[in-house]
């Protein structure tokens, strides 16, 4: 959830604007393409707001806990009318549906990017049929910024810093070899939190990346993928997952070589869902950055906003925790998701 602070600046320049009359409510397909973030939306406030979502696909615990957040919040009883896509992690099959959504007319486009790139001609075509679109958990690389009204989401690069130096300060003060199970290829969180984390080991020589590749956010991939580490690499001490869920696969192949996860080899991942603080908490894995998924609430206030005629920032960064095995005992009871 974005802080109450950052919540209230959001809605506080809406009613700025609404009350000096300054708001500018096309009806129909929103604002004018380009603008920063003054759209008029579906009605202007009042009718129901029409949103075409394209999700990801369906990976991991993180995607479900989105997806729930996000159905959760763009119901009818909240003035929206959700149409929802699952891209099953193909990228072809998001342009697809943002397609299908400007052909439908919908006020407002919403979106995870599976991957950065390869977005502009579609988010054109957006702006050209005056859709503003938002951008959730993911970020994009478009020559055009103005090709999307803003992003909400986490900050991969700190969130992998915070894995490095977590594992510089606690693990790295001996010689250690790092094997690294990398999100999917080209997402803005498996490039970010492989660059946070040799940002923040590069100047420990004890830590060593002997091997990195991509297990593709699945729990399946990260098993796969530890098994063939296990098989080449005969001295493995630490495991860096860029999610929970891979973390979990490597647990699997880990206890399949005889080995005790979180002791023989120790596992870093990111996320902090259910099945991970569960692990954490058990010992088997080391320790967690949290990667926020409940997004739906400061989605439906961003659009409620635009389309009342504010204006939100270009960039919204969630708020993150982290834990250790201990802070994860007592965190479990209360966690969401
Ligand atoms: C991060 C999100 C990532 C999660 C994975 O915001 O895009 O995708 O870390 C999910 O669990 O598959």
């Amino acid at each position: 959830m974005l802080s109450r602070s950052l919540r209230s600046r959001i809605l506080v320049t809406a009613t700025a604007v609404a009350a000096l009359g300054l708001a500018a409510c096309s009806s129909g397909g929103g604002t004018t393409p380009g603008s920063s973030g003054t759209a008029g939306g579906g009605g202007g406030g009042g009718d129901t707001i029409t949103v075409g979502f394209s999700q990801v696909g369906a990976e991991s615990g993180w995607r479900a806990a989105n997806t729930k957040s996000i159905q959760e919040s763009l119901t009818k009883e909240n003035g929206f009318d959700l149409k929802f896509s699952d891209a099953q992690q193909k990228q072809e099959n998001q342009i697809q549906a943002i397609r299908s959504y400007i052909a439908q007319g919908v006020d407002y486009i919403a979106f995870s990017p599976v991957v950065e790139t390869g977005w502009d001609a579609v988010l054109e075509e957006a702006k050209q049929a005056n859709i503003p679109v938002i951008l959730t958990d993911r970020a994009v690389d478009v020559a055009d910024e103005t090709l999307y009204q803003t992003f909400i989401g986490s900050d991969f690069v700190e969130e992998g810093r915070r894995i490095g130096q977590w594992v510089s300060e606690n693990l790295g003060t001996e010689p250690i070899n790092v094997v690294e199970l990398q999100g999917t290829t080209g997402s803005a969180p498996a490039i970010d939190r492989k660059a946070g984390f040799e940002e923040a080991t590069k100047d420990n020589p004890n830590v060593k990346v002997v091997a990195s590749q991509t297990g593709d956010f699945t729990r399946d991939g990260g098993k796969k993928v530890m098994e063939g580490f296990l098989q080449s690499n005969p001295d493995i001490d630490v495991v860096y997952a860029h999610n929970d869920d891979m973390g979990l696969g490597a647990i699997e192949a880990i206890e399949a070589a005889g080995k005790k996860p979180g002791e023989d080899i120790k596992i870093v991942t990111i996320d902090g869902v259910k099945d991970g603080m569960t692990a954490l908490a058990e010992g088997k894995i080391n320790y967690i950055v949290e990667c926020n998924p409940l997004l739906g609430p400061d989605l439906a206030d961003i659009i409620k906003t635009l389309d009342s005629g504010g204006t939100v920032e270009r960039r919204i960064v969630t708020e993150d925790g982290a834990f250790d095995q201990e802070q994860a005992k007592e965190a479990l009871p209360d966690r969401q998701y």
